[in-house]
């Protein structure tokens, strides 16, 4: 279903009354120079026109069109969305741009069933990566998406972008036809139109995220040439189980018992590269847990990682490390370290974990706020890495591009706590990033992913949203 012309071009040119649409010289959030801009958020003060907008919008949609539920791309299409949702008694999501750290720290507020399918409302797509950032936690939550509409479609790359995610943008009009009606109304000479047509021409493509591609970790060598040079079996084997399956999700599995995490575990297998335990916290551990793990991780192929963050003396870790009730070394492919002791806490573990393969990650930094765990610090935990390569296999890292020799020795590799579909934090300090900021822009290879997945309604597609998003972000550095 279309809209009658009029009804558009009248609308075309309400719009270009209220100077939501501009010509000019503007700077784009991308860095581009645009002789157009087209300000939408203006709409909230113009009552009658917002309504109009919804009403047009909506029609725009072929009527195969099925969808349980709406949801704006935040802010400016919050308000159409609204609009939409009273209209045509379709309820109605909100996307957060940031995980609050009180209260539910959720992504997606709102009622909905798993697999209900939920309609994206956007006021303008130029790239489709706001949409993208939108569609994302939507997902992960559960929900399918596989329409967005839109009132302007700026023609540069969107439309390409977001098929290749699964999703058809319709629009109420392209950029072009909405200069030549204003050119025709005689709102805007030919020369501005020819300026205009000729700008849209030569930026074509927008790539996603066209906002950050200038922040991007600027190349990266490939995980498989990686794997190669890793001088630890498990190291090795890491960045071979990435390429192989295509994931550089690692899952923080804090679920409540052995039992879930065996469960949760066989689910999400298929999504990951490695699946982190914290063994201290289960009530029902037995002896046989480790064994349980391993044939599950063995079934899926992924590594173990016991997130045991030893910190004493390398005579004191050889014992927790092989001993006690929870013999970490019998199961657990990779196990991470303090620095705070010095080196010889390296040695200790190395003694025990070397002959059978097993390898190292050391904390360089941490996700929560106010940790100690920078500069100085940071940098002692590279150069014990470096000394000791053929057990360490990497670090526990938040930001490696910003360090002063970047992410450094690509035969390491670093995995990232703290993340999450949007920013934000929890209530006791935890601090998160999106996977593509993490993979793309702050260098990281694997994205440790906890409650973002297990308290999702469905964990399996949620994770395996998390390994779309980290993956991508990878790629987009290898281009
Ligand atoms: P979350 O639910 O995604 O916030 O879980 C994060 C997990 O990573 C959790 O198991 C933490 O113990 C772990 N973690 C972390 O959050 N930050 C760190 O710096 C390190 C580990 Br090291």
């Amino acid at each position: 279903m279309s809209s009658p012309p009029e009804t558009m071009e009248s609308l075309i040119l309400q719009l270009h009354d209220i100077a939501a649409v501009k010509f000019g010289n503007f700077k784009l959030k991308s860095g581009i120079s645009s002789p157009i801009y087209i300000d939408l958020r203006l709409i909230v003060s113009y009552p009658s026109l917002l309504r109009q907008i919804s009403q047009i919008i909506v029609s725009t949609l072929p009527s195969s069109t099925q969808y349980d539920v709406v949801c704006g791309v935040p802010y400016t299409a919050l308000p159409i969305a609204t609009c939409i949702s009273t209209a045509s008694n379709v309820p109605m999501l909100m996307r957060r741009k940031e995980i609050k750290d009180y209260g539910t720290a959720k992504a997606i507020e709102g009622a909905f069933e798993p697999n209900q399918v939920c309609l994206i409302i956007e006021d303008l797509v130029t790239s489709g990566a706001s949409v993208l950032e939108t569609a994302a936690p939507l997902r992960a939550a559960g929900l399918k998406v596989s329409d967005a509409v839109v009132l302007i479609d700026r023609e540069q790359g969107g439309r390409e972008n977001l098929a290749e995610k699964g999703i058809t943008l319709h629009a109420m009009v392209k950029l072009t036809d909405m200069v030549r009606i204003l050119k025709e109304k005689g709102r805007v000479s030919e020369e501005t139109e020819k300026m205009v047509l000729k700008f849209l021409e030569e930026n074509r493509k927008v790539s996603v995220p066209a906002v950050a591609a200038e922040k991007k970790v600027k190349v990266r060598i490939p995980y498989g040439e990686r794997a190669k040079m890793s001088k630890n079996l498990t190291g090795k084997r890491l960045f071979e189980i990435m390429v192989q399956k295509e994931t550089n999700l690692c899952l923080a599995a804090d679920v409540g018992t052995a039992t879930e995490l065996l469960d949760i575990a066989d689910k999400v297998g298929p999504e990951i590269c490695m699946l982190k335990t914290h063994v201290d916290i289960f009530p029902d551990f037995t002896p046989d847990f480790g064994s349980k793990l391993r044939s599950i991780a063995d079934k899926h192929n992924f590594l173990i990682f016991e997130d045991r963050k030893f910190a004493d003396i390398g005579n004191t870790v050889t014992m927790q490390y092989e001993g006690g009730i929870f013999r970490i070394l019998d199961w657990a492919d990779i196990v991470n370290a303090h620095i705070i002791s010095g080196p010889g806490i390296v040695d200790g573990l190395k003694l025990k974990g070397l002959s059978r393969g097993r390898g190292l990650l050391l904390l360089a930094e941490m996700s929560s706020s106010g940790n100690l765990a920078k500069g100085d610090y940071t940098a002692a935990a590279v150069k014990i890495a470096e000394d000791h390569s053929d057990f360490v296999i990497g670090f526990i890292s938040v930001n490696p591009a910003s360090w002063p020799c970047g992410p450094g020795n690509p035969s390491l590799v670093h995995a990232t706590p703290g993340v999450q579909m949007v920013k934000g934090g929890d209530a006791l300090g935890q601090q998160y990033n999106t996977p593509y900021s993490v993979i793309s822009e702050r260098g990281s290879d694997i994205i440790i992913v906890g409650r973002g997945i297990i308290k999702a309604t469905n964990p399996a597609e949620a994770a395996r949203e998390y390994r779309l998003q980290g993956w991508d972000a990878y790629l987009e550095n290898c281009k």
